[in-house]
């Protein structure tokens, strides 16, 4: 076994508040209730967390209009339109709803700024559920800038009035450089008033970014469509790592990444159990890499209670 075989470990990684507040929404639900619970979406963006919700009863349907009349509904930690809000009413479902506090931010911010009649560039991914839904909060104000590379095409009404924001789970270095090929069209943007990109996503950026440049491969916990996952990757890449890759579980990895590798670095998505990076650090110990060293750039404490219809009942005093 070579000596200098090491595994370097991303601190933070993982669950973040918004999806621990989620997952938790489903089990308890379910505790509550009882099986079948209905999701709509996927809660989390994670394979591993999905099948093991549809296994305790959860069903994930794409629309509220697969979920029988008047039964109970979860809405994913993406968030949702306030369309989706309208058709559930219509259709009497019970509903609660698993959006991150830290989306609903945005969507807040998107309102307000609507309210006050700007036109919003909301940066990011098209067809991601939290633009979707982000964007349905104002479609008449909301443009969706998906990179640098679609500024070209934005125009606005009154140059003076305009301002963007983002959905939560970007690169935040690719995000600031949309952000300076908007402003050099449009010198007047208005910035959003705080970070739109969360702490989550900001702190696995910056651990895997200073964990990157020892490592021969990172491997990143995720799935595919998972964006803050699939963000890790990228930066991994352009913070000089040498190799990186998404896997689902550790049977994911093939081994041939591992010739004439010495240092693998690790870190895994805000959606994915510890219990899947786990599996691949036992993977690796396997083939030798069986030193393991901490790389940590933040300590997290954030939490976020679980929605209201799921909170224990007040005692009276
Ligand atoms: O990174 P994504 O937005 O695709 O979503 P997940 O992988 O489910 O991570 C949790 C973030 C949920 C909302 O911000
Ligand atoms: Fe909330 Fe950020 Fe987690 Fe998304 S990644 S659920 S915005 S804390």
């Amino acid at each position: 076994m070579s000596e200098r075989k090491r595994v370097l470990l991303a601190e933070p990684r993982g669950y973040c508040a918004g999806v621990d507040r989620a997952v938790e929404t489903v089990e308890r639900a379910l505790d509550k209730h009882g099986a079948p619970v209905y999701v709509r979406k996927e809660i989390v963006h994670n394979r591993h967390v999905v099948e093991t919700l549809s296994e305790r009863g959860a069903i994930f349907v794409g629309e509220t209009d697969e979920v029988p009349e008047g039964a109970l509904v979860v809405f994913s930690a993406h968030g949702v339109s306030p369309e989706v809000h309208r058709t559930a009413a219509e259709r009497s479902l019970k509903t609660i709803d698993a959006t991150c506090p830290l989306v609903t931010k945005v969507h807040q911010e998107a309102k307000r700024f609507a309210r006050d009649d700007y036109d919003i560039l909301l940066i990011g991914h098209e067809g991601h559920e939290e633009v979707e839904g982000t964007a349905g909060e104002a479609p008449q104000h909301v443009q969706l800038v998906d990179g640098p590379d679609s500024v070209d095409n934005v125009t606005v009404r009154d140059e003076s009035k305009i301002v963007w924001l983002s959905q939560t789970t970007l690169s935040v270095d690719e995000t600031m450089e949309t952000v300076n090929r908007l402003r050099e069209k449009f010198p007047l943007l208005n910035d959003p008033p705080s970070d739109d990109i969360c702490y989550a996503t900001q702190n696995r950026q910056v651990a895997v970014k200073a964990m990157a440049p020892r490592c021969d491969l990172v491997i990143v916990v995720g799935s595919k469509n998972s964006s803050n996952s699939v963000r890790l990757v990228e930066v991994a890449l352009q913070a000089g790592a040498s190799a990186a890759h998404l896997v689902d579980y550790a049977r994911d990895i093939d081994l041939d990444w591992l010739d004439g590798v010495d240092t693998v670095g690790i870190t895994s998505g805000a959606s994915v159990p510890e219990v899947l990076v786990r599996g691949v650090i036992d993977l690796l110990a396997e083939h030798g890499f069986d030193s393991v060293e901490s790389v940590t750039t933040a300590n997290e404490t954030v939490t976020f209670a679980l929605p209201r219809e799921l909170r224990p009942a007040r005692t009276a005093r």
